[in-house]
């Protein structure tokens, strides 16, 4: 067993940070085979990835706090690059990824879920930034994702204090969008995974680009990008499936059928 284990189940996959006994905390060797694994990914066969951590207890605890314990100002930065980096490539990967946040979610956790396109998490979850409590400020996007998500004074909250919240607050201020017996959670992960992975790749994949590059935009570039996304869609396999199959429910209900789409 690796540091983080990679599974594809059908049309979809699964990474799991396992470092168990160490809460799956985030050190070098977890951030090297993370890396290798997200870049491995064959995002024409994997059409949504579901992101968890192993054991019962800990999504990822954060960053290795012993490792960060005596890193000079240089290494501490590098240190943030490296897992900003990853974090990135998550972020900006073609296919959607979905947080199963199966307990503690901090600092690096937090982090990490963030940069992810869904969360949903277990009723055991505690979700948090506890840098300042530590002498440090979040350093994997913490300030920057957090903001985005849960709107900055709630962000600022949240940092300035280091307080944990549980699953029900994180809830509350959308920084998740459901919450599940732990149990459960993984069945609805997969469930989400596989929902997605039966839509159209071409157009789920352009939805993600249209919506996380034209958040960045005002809004006149931003229409523009998802004009030229729309339009990348068209004379693609799937689409003139996916319209012709709509179309002929109106001769017979009953020709309707499930779409097998191509990613083509
Ligand atoms: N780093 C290293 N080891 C950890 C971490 C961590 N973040 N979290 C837990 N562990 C280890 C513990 O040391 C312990 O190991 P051992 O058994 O060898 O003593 C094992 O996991 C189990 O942990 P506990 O015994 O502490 O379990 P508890 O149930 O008592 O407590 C907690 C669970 C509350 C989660 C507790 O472990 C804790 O507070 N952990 C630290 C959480 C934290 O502060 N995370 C944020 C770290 S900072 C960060 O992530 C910054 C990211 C950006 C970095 C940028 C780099 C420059």
């Amino acid at each position: 067993m690796g540091l983080v284990e990679y599974e594809v189940k059908g049309s979809y996959a699964v990474i799991t940070i396992n470092r168990a006994e160490a809460l799956n905390a985030l050190n070098s060797g977890v951030l090297d085979e993370l890396d290798k694994i997200v870049d491995g990914i064959d995002t024409d066969a994997v059409r949504a990835v579901v992101l968890t951590g192993a054991g019962e207890k800990s999504f990822v605890a954060g960053a290795d706090i012993g490792e960060m314990s005596t890193l000079s100002k240089a290494e501490g930065e590098a240190f943030g690059k490296k897992g900003n980096d990853i974090f990135r490539k998550i972020e900006t990967c073609p296919v959607p990824f979905i947080a199963a946040v199966n307990g503690f979610a901090l600092g690096g956790g937090c982090e990490i879920a963030m940069s992810c396109d869904i969360r949903i998490a277990s009723e055991a979850a505690m979700f948090g930034q506890p840098e300042v409590g530590l002498g440090i400020t979040p350093g994997f996007g913490g300030t920057q994702r957090l903001a985005r998500i849960v709107g900055p004074g709630m962000a600022k909250q949240l940092i300035y204090t280091a307080r944990n919240i549980k699953a029900d607050e994180a809830l509350r201020i959308g920084l998740v969008n459901a919450v599940y017996p732990a149990a459960e959670l993984m069945e609805q992960a997969e469930k989400l995974a596989s929902t997605i992975a039966g839509n159209a790749p071409i157009a789920v994949r352009a939805c993600k680009k249209a919506i996380n590059e034209g958040l960045e935009l005002p809004m006149d570039e931003a229409i523009a990008l998802e004009e030229k996304l729309f339009g990348s869609c068209f004379e693609s396999e799937d689409q003139r499936e996916g319209m012709a199959n709509f179309l002929r429910k109106k001769d017979d209900p009953a020709k309707v059928k499930h779409v097998d789409f191509k990613n083509r």
